[in-house]
């Protein structure tokens, strides 16, 4: 029963004819269908020689196929491996090297790259799903056997691995186990509130932990329902809103919408919780969004490695610029970064997580793993302090991190690209404030040759190398990089000297 498939399946509605999931195509998927697509697609990884606790990685489009395949992964004991759908070649290369999966899973267009990728990595298996559902698994899916026996894992066999980047050096992959996925679905569907009434507004990603795990996980241990929407567009989403009763997103999404003339309180009559995370969420954004639509939203805040940490209450205060209250099960405390020692409350420290949420460890990186934990807890990287209430606010970040839209750009990773071009001598890259997506990425370079300027040489160049949401939207020449004695560079200078880039 450790499987989380057998722990969310066993949470399924008796009535297998209940939807799933709504598609923009006005397709239902039932409860019926979950189980047979999800077993097809177990039966073919078999056929397909992969091995219980085998990788699979999928770079893929949105869709209920993609979802479908991911319980088909976890059914067969396979361990899925889901990758932006925006990262290049070249970041794809490094992934299929460091996991080794058996098995790499494209969109149908990209299959011819997708194979000189693959074959270059030794990965020996290619095949496809597109979002329309078609694409070489989902043809071998309708051909096999819609029953299945979920294999029997442990709750500490791993479930998935999602890569994160680091602050130095290689992107990680965090090993989630079935325990790890399983733990913060039915805490945080208890924490709020969701039940088999629920329709879910799915409008994120998901090849990432808010879109994968937090809303695909908990719909379904709810025997909820989704709506499947292959992006967050105002317009889709101004549509979807009134069948919806709970959305979750990141503050770009609130942000947009409180942008819309159309979004007020009619619209979202029946709607009952708006979730927000991954990035912060500001005061101001709350308060807006409180006085157009009646709702405070709920923020929480997670990471990849630890899945959610903290709510806001359902009942009771939801307090703007807080992230709320360690969720059930989880701990959360506050230490000095130098010293380890505990905070006193109200005062600022490094946050540190423990509980059956937090992930097994970074795939074949014990010591950067090791480096990672604190006295058994986690540390998170975030700056942080709990009041006398109990609410964890985040005041900072100890890890050079932009969060751009949600999307997490390691600035280490741009500025090796960036210091690798012919043209560059040295680049600083960092986040300043945007209107619309939180941060926007500024780098600025300092060129061999004096004079030089040509922003989008330097942008094409990068466009090879890095997603597009990790490439700078400002690229700023400069004679020298402030430096401090130790020949740091003073990001906080070049920070306060580039604040107004997107703003007013
Ligand atoms: C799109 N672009 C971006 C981003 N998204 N650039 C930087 N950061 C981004 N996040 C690029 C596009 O390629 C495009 O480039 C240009 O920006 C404008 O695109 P636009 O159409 O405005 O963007 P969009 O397609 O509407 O996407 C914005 C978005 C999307 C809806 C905010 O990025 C999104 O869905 N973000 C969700 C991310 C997420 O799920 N994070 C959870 C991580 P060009 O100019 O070349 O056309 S999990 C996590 O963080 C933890 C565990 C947690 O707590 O949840
Ligand atoms: P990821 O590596 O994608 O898992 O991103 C995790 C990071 O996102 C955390 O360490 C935080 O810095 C940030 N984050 C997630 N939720 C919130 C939130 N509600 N407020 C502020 N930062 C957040």
């Amino acid at each position: 029963m450790s499987n989380l498939y057998n722990r969310l399946s066993a949470c399924f509605p008796a009535d297998a004819t209940r939807p799933f999931a709504y598609l923009p195509d006005g397709t239902v998927v039932s409860y019926a269908d979950v189980e047979e697509r999800s077993a097809a697609y177990a039966n073919v990884l078999r056929d397909l020689g992969v091995g219980i606790g085998d990788r699979v990685a999928i770079q893929a489009e949105k869709s209920v196929d993609m979802l479908l395949f991911y319980l088909g992964c976890l059914r067969a004991g396979a361990i899925f491996l889901p990758l932006n759908t925006a990262y290049t070649a070249g970041e794809i290369d490094y992934f299929l090297r460091d996991a080794e999966p058996a098995l790499f899973v494209c969109s149908a267009p990209q299959l011819d790259a997708s194979l000189r990728t693959a074959g270059a990595a030794n990965v020996a298996r290619v095949e496809t799903l597109d979002d329309g559902g078609e694409g070489s698994l989902t043809v071998a899916a309708r051909r096999a056997s819609a029953r299945f026996d979920t294999v029997a894992r442990a709750g500490q066999d791993l479930a998935a691995i999602l890569y994160t980047s680091g602050t130095t050096g290689r992107s990680k992959g965090a090993m989630l186990t079935h325990d790890n996925l399983a733990s913060n679905c039915f805490t945080l569907k208890d924490a709020w509130r969701f039940s088999a009434d629920d329709v879910l507004l799915h409008a994120l990603p998901i090849f990432h932990t808010h879109g994968l795990f937090v809303a695909t996980n908990v719909t379904l241990a709810s025997g909820a329902a989704m709506i499947l929407l292959p992006r967050f567009s105002n317009d889709a989403v101004v549509d979807a809103l009134p069948r919806a009763t709970v959305m979750m997103g990141v503050p770009t999404f609130y942000i947009r919408l409180l942008d819309d003339p159309r979004f007020n309180r009619d619209l979202v009559a029946h709607m009952r919780l708006f979730v927000s995370g991954s990035a912060p969420l500001s005061a101001d954004i709350h308060r807006s969004f409180r006085e157009r639509s009646g709702h405070a939203i709920l923020e929480r805040y997670g990471m990849t490695e630890t899945n959610m940490n903290t709510s806001n209450p359902y009942d009771g205060d939801r307090i703007a610029g807080t992230v709320g209250l360690p969720l059930p099960g989880v701990s959360v405390r506050v230490v000095d970064a130098e010293t380890g020692a505990p905070m006193p409350a109200g005062e600022v420290g490094m946050i540190e997580i423990a509980g059956p949420n937090v992930f097994s460890g970074y795939w074949r990186m014990p010591e950067k793993t090791a480096a990672e934990f604190h006295d058994g807890y986690f540390v998170s990287g975030d700056l942080g302090m709990i009041d006398a209430r109990g609410y964890v606010s985040i005041v900072g970040r100890g890890k050079d991190l932009i969060i751009c839209g949600g999307y997490n750009v390691y600035p280490a990773e741009v500025e090796t690209a960036l210091d690798e071009l012919p043209e560059v001598l040295e680049s600083a890259v960092i986040g300043v404030p945007h209107p619309d997506m939180g941060e926007g990425v500024v780098a600025v370079v300092v060129p061999k040759e004096a004079g030089f300027s040509d922003e989008d040489r330097l942008l094409r160049a990068l466009s090879e190398r890095l997603a597009r949401f990790k490439q700078p939207r400002r690229i700023v020449f400069v004679p020298a990089l402030p430096k401090n004695g130790m020949g740091k560079v003073q990001k906080t200078i070049l920070r306060d000297e580039h604040a107004k880039s997107f703003v007013a």
